[in-house]
């Protein structure tokens, strides 16, 4: 009885434990030296700039082991909003600063979106 309960116990904790695959990945993956290389395609959603926010609907993000999505970033430096606009169809650079994934480079590359391949 001892024992198949512990054993319950111990398979609830794995599950609970794989629950958050977003949160975890982002927090296990070790950062790596290639990061800055890796651009990102998005479109932007929304843009805070008091905030220094930015909501993008991102492709895959292999380095961060992150697929398509759309959700909200910092940013660096806030003058890197001033270049985009909502709707703008660009290419970014995400890094990851502890618990954050921040923007440290971001550029429009259409807003003829007939053209562009579509995001996920
Ligand atoms: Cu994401």
């Amino acid at each position: 009885m001892h024992t198949l309960s512990r054993l319950l116990t111990a398979m609830t904790l794995a599950i609970i434990s794989g629950l958050p695959a977003h949160a975890a990945t982002a927090t296990e993956q070790p950062a790596q030296a290639t990061a800055a290389a890796n651009q990102v395609d998005g479109e932007v959603k929304k843009i805070n700039p008091e905030q220094g926010k930015i909501t993008i609907k991102h492709g895959n993000i292999p380095h961060l082991n992150m697929p398509g999505m759309t959700m909200v970033f910092g940013v660096k430096d806030a003058t890197l909003l001033d270049r985009i606009k909502p709707g703008d169809l660009v290419k970014f650079t995400v890094t990851q600063e502890g618990a954050r994934l921040v923007i440290t480079d971001i550029q429009a590359v259409s807003t003829d979106k007939t053209t562009a391949a579509p995001l996920p």
